[in-house]
């Protein structure tokens, strides 16, 4: 038997419309970015595979829901099987930083009393000149909600990698301290599948077998 992955862990994205999530799903699962995109409508799905650590793959199932209030009421029904959360802002758009606050507590209040690990992204980096919100407000903000704080850019694919790995590591670690588990009824976390692998010879036995000639 041969291990595809050894945990999966479901993560969320959150933040205002054209904050960019979308471009940092594409970015991080298929490496391409263009600055042509479609509003999300309602939720969808990505996923990507990461060793964590020598022996050790992570499956991130990525859920990229809509920033538009009219798909406010399908999105909320992702946020309970999520353990992880991007909150994404557009550095060059100070009202969504400014609702940074509003997403926590939203998704906060209606997971309760579950937990979800989350991470502050200030995004779209690369705009240098239009920033409107500064470093140190953005890593204020991240002390005050107890989170880690990275800026990325999926045009010039900065920091990407290293905002969902150090999300998963965070979690990985949580859950190597037993304080995030996988449990029935909620697929924040689900633990090894694993697939079965035939070499060669194997494989000559089991066609001799499921032979009827
Ligand atoms: N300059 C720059 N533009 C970006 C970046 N990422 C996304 N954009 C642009 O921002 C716009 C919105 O991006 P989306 O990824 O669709 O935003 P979203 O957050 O998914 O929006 P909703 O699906 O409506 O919630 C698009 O025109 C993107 O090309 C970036 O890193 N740099
Ligand atoms: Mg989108």
């Amino acid at each position: 038997m041969d291990i595809l992955w050894q945990y999966q862990f479901r993560i969320i994205l959150l933040g205002d419309s054209t904050v960019g999530k979308s471009s940092l799903l594409k970015r991080f699962t298929d490496g391409v970015y263009s600055d042509v995109a479609d509003p999300t409508v309602g939720v969808d799905f990505y996923a990507r595979s990461l060793d964590i650590e020598p022996g050790v793959k992570i499956k991130l199932q990525l859920w990229d829901t809509a920033g538009q209030e009219r798909f406010r009421s399908i999105t909320t029904s992702y946020y309970r099987n999520s353990v992880g959360g991007l909150l994404v802002f557009d550095l060059t758009n100070r009202k969504s930083f400014e609702h940074v606050r509003e997403w926590h507590r939203e998704v906060t209040e209606h997971i309760l009393p579950h937990h979800m690990v989350y991470i502050l992204i200030g995004h779209k980096s690369d705009l240098i000149r239009e920033r409107r919100v500064l470093r140190d407000e953005a890593e204020q903000l991240a002390a005050e909600l107890g989170v880690r704080y990275v800026e990325t850019s999926a045009k010039c694919n900065s920091n990407v990698e290293r905002a969902f790995e150090l999300l998963a590591r965070d979690i990985y670690e949580l859950m190597k301290m037993g304080e995030i588990s996988a449990r029935d009824g909620w697929d924040g976390v689900k633990s090894g599948l694993t697939a079965k692998v035939l070499y060669p010879a194997e494989e000559e036995a089991e066609r001799e077998k499921s032979c009827n000639c």
